[in-house]
């Protein structure tokens, strides 16, 4: 029979309290584009933060001629990105071309600007076998579609970049559902145990597809699950390209240094529906809550701190709106003149030695494919 205690031993409260406490989002730019955080500032020169905002207004072009090429049935598979430039962009800008991304889908730009071709990538969106087919030193995989299992990857690339002594890190991104999964949590402990230098990062857009994040787990933050793994956790606004920048470069100055692992969860929303697949936002959320999220824009903050400090213009911009244009448009150009994958392309492609039953196969279908 089940007896009470005479004295809870467990203060509950106190408990998740203390936990929670440590996990204060970490904002350096606010959404007037005023720096309320002068102490954690990024060192960065005027040239670089003009590039963290071209790189922003490029790929939020890429993402409205994205959804567009789409509907035109150009391209194939695609997860819209506006909203998350500020946690896709920044945190891309604040690694070396020598540390790996392992992405997930929604996660093309950060791999575009770490040296994927954009013809490549269209590729990958139409399942040409060309667009995994990462050129030689660009140090990135094709994006992950199975949620979450990424992480373990990255677990494994970081762990075998400090056996081989290299000086860089692995960093990996997952969505606010994709913290919810067994390989979220079996990475981030492996490479805590093992001291990995990796970088966790969660994309909070607060939704997995329609579920909202509060039904995703009772944890009031994604950042507090690396206490369990015995790693540091840290919480920042993904619409502040800077928070995320300096919270980065932390990490990654940790990992270099010998102390492993970090998990960074960014505060984001992605504007757009979830897939462009026939999902429809309008159906769990409400337009009150998308105009709150859209007056947090990172473009629009950026574009004001720089202002101020006359980094940024009208010109500038429209010059950066019509190279992404220009880029693009032989971006799918190139795809299209791509030649069509056949059947045996994805046979050899596959195996550096094919098995004796594929070669059959093969036999089959180069005959019918020479016809
Ligand atoms: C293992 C697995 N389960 C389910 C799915 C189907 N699925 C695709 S996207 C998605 C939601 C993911 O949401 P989140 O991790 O928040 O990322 P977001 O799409 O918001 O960037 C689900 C459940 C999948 N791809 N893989
Ligand atoms: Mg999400």
């Amino acid at each position: 029979m089940a007896s009470k205690t005479k004295k809870a031993q467990i203060d509950a409260k106190k408990q998740l309290e203390k936990v929670e406490e440590q996990f204060q989002m970490l904002q350096i730019l606010n959404e007037e584009g005023k720096v309320v955080n002068e102490s954690a500032m990024p060192d960065l020169s005027d040239e670089q933060l003009q590039e963290l905002m071209h790189r922003m207004v490029y790929t939020r072009i890429l993402d409205q001629r994205s959804i567009s090429l789409n509907r035109q049935g150009r391209l194939g598979f695609y997860a819209p990105t506006a909203g998350q430039e500020a946690s896709q962009l920044a945190s891309q800008f604040a690694l070396e071309k020598e540390d790996f991304i392992l992405p997930g889908y929604r996660d093309v730009p950060q791999i575009i600007w770490h040296g994927l071709p954009l013809s490549q990538a269209f590729l990958w969106s139409r399942g040409h076998y060309e667009g995994g087919n990462i050129p030689e030193g660009v140090n990135v995989i094709a994006p992950q579609i199975i949620i979450g299992a990424q992480y373990i990857q990255t677990a494994g690339v970081a762990l075998g970049m400090k056996k081989r002594g290299e000086k860089a890190v692995a960093v990996t991104y997952t969505g606010d559902g994709g913290a919810s999964q067994g390989d979220f949590y079996e990475g981030i402990n492996f490479a805590g145990a093992f001291k990995a230098p990796a970088i966790f990062i969660v994309q909070n857009n607060r939704f997995a597809i329609s579920t909202p994040v509060e039904k995703q787990s009772a944890a009031k933050t994604i950042a507090q699950k690396a206490v369990a793994a015995g790693i540091p956790g840290v919480q920042v606004d993904g619409m502040d390209p800077l928070a995320v920048y300096a919270a980065v470069n932390e990490a990654r100055e940790r990992a270099l240094n010998g102390e492993g692992p970090t998990l960074i969860e960014t505060l984001t929303y992605r504007y757009g529906p979830h897939t462009m697949a026939g999902d429809d936002p309008t159906r769990y959320r409400t337009s009150d809550q998308d105009n709150e999220w859209e007056k947090k824009d990172p473009l629009v903050r950026f574009r004001k701190f720089l202002e101020d400090k006359k980094l940024w213009n009208e010109d500038r911009e429209n010059e950066v709106i019509e190279k992404a244009k220009e880029d693009i448009k032989v971006a799918i150009k190139e795809a299209d003149d791509t030649p069509k994958q056949k059947v045996t392309d994805l046979m050899s492609i596959m195996y550096e030695e094919m098995p004796y039953n594929l070669k059959e196969q093969y036999e089959i279908y180069k005959e019918k494919e020479s016809k």
